[in-house]
């Protein structure tokens, strides 16, 4: 693509799957040239490279006595329509329907006043429409605010339909599948590091989420356990959430306790993927599953659940096995077989990354670049 944009990038700047995805792309497009300006209310976590083509612009909100609650999307409008028009964005990309796809349409209507036309694509994540999104407190503005876009984008074919099911939508929504680094995401040798986790070569298992209850981390320990109580192992949980205290206490009671650390929050995941043996990620639901795509970019198996997007990325018995959520014992069953048979760990460990290159940052960032660019040219022409 040979035009430059100047886009403006919204998102919420915390570990979360939509906040990374958002940061990676804006990153992506700013090595082609495109000027990014990401509008948060912080920095986002792996917004952590300095480039010329990255702008970050802080929504800040002002307290006042009368307010209970802060007016977070009144100030971010107006950081919306500050930025458009200061930095002359040609697109607004905003990740996460709540509260940004509503905010943006706000935003939109105040700089057409202004003799501004913005094009706003919002990009759905998952459980801004599966979980959140349906709850009556959010769901009429959730659907107005989808139909208001200009584009609208999602990260699985599942979540695409889920979106039809539950939604009264008159827009066309395209899917884009998330995608991965292999710069960042890919096995490098750590074998120092490894050796410092399991000195006696216990093989090593790995969890990383933001410890929701969605994310079914109790079926985690407990898969674990399992498997422990065959194969010489250590699991690491990665992340942080409203959950871990909870399960903290879970493990306590469980006879693998011993051999689970709870790591917290990391920023480089990629070094404790990198000297894993097995990814768990049994969710509830999962749009899509990036943590299970970054797991399997640096050749680690996943045992996930057949659930959501998921089934779009992992294929059973190939590169990993998909099993009805909460099925504890034949996810467990899986982690054994696979640890234990090391030639089938190989070609699984094989499988895993040339399906994870079907994801490839080079093959998916242009396919959002065009279809920006559909929408700009379709955008009156004002833009191009
Ligand atoms: O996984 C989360 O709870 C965070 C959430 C988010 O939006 O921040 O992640 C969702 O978006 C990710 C990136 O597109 C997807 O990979 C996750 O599958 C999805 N999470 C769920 O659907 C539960």
């Amino acid at each position: 693509m040979d035009k430059k944009l100047k886009i403006g990038v919204v998102c919420y700047p915390t570990y979360g799957g939509s906040g990374v995805v958002a940061t990676e792309l804006g990153i992506a497009l700013a090595r082609k040239g495109h000027h990014i300006h990401f509008i948060s209310y912080k920095r986002p976590a792996r917004l952590n490279i300095f480039s010329e083509n990255i702008y970050l612009h802080e929504v800040t909100t002002a307290n006042y006595p009368l307010f209970e609650y802060l007016p977070y999307e009144t100030s971010l409008a107006s950081k919306m329509v500050e930025v458009v028009e200061r930095e002359k964005l040609d697109i607004l990309h905003v990740h996460y329907a709540i509260p940004h796809a509503a905010v943006a349409y706000m935003a939109k209507q105040i700089l057409q006043t202004r003799g501004k036309s913005i094009p706003v694509i919002t990009t759905l994540h998952g459980t801004d429409i599966t979980l959140v999104g349906k709850n009556p407190a959010f769901a009429p503005v959730v659907e107005f605010s989808i139909n208001q876009s200009d584009g609208v984008t999602a990260v699985s074919n599942h979540l695409k339909q889920e979106t039809i099911d539950r939604f009264n939508i008159s827009k066309d929504i395209k899917v884009i599948y998330n995608f991965i680094d292999f710069n960042r995401f890919r096995r490098v040798d750590k074998d120092h590091f490894k050796q410092a986790i399991a000195p006696n070569g216990e093989k090593i298992v790995a969890h990383t989420s933001n410890f929701r209850k969605v994310k079914r981390v109790d079926d985690v320990l407990r898969i674990f356990d399992e498997i422990h109580k065959t194969v010489p192992s250590r699991l690491l949980l990665i992340g942080d959430g409203p959950e871990r205290s909870g399960l903290e206490t879970l493990c306590r009671d469980l006879e693998c306790r011993d051999s689970v650390r709870f790591l917290g929050k990391q920023d480089a995941v990629e070094e404790l993927l990198a000297i894993s043996d097995l990814f768990l990620i049994p969710s509830q639901n999962e749009s899509f599953g990036l943590a299970a795509l970054e797991a399997m970019a640096c050749e680690v198996p996943v045992i996930s659940s057949n659930i959501g997007g998921l089934p779009e990325v992992i294929q059973h018995g190939v590169n990993g096995f998909l099993e009805d959520v909460g099925d504890v014992k034949a996810m467990a069953a899986h982690g054994v077989r696979l640890l234990t048979n090391e030639k089938m760990h190989e070609q699984f460990r094989a499988a895993s990354i040339a399906r994870a290159k079907d994801f490839h940052i080079d093959s998916i960032v242009p396919v959002y670049e065009d279809y920006f660019c559909n929408l700009i040219q379709c955008d009156a022409g004002v833009h191009v």
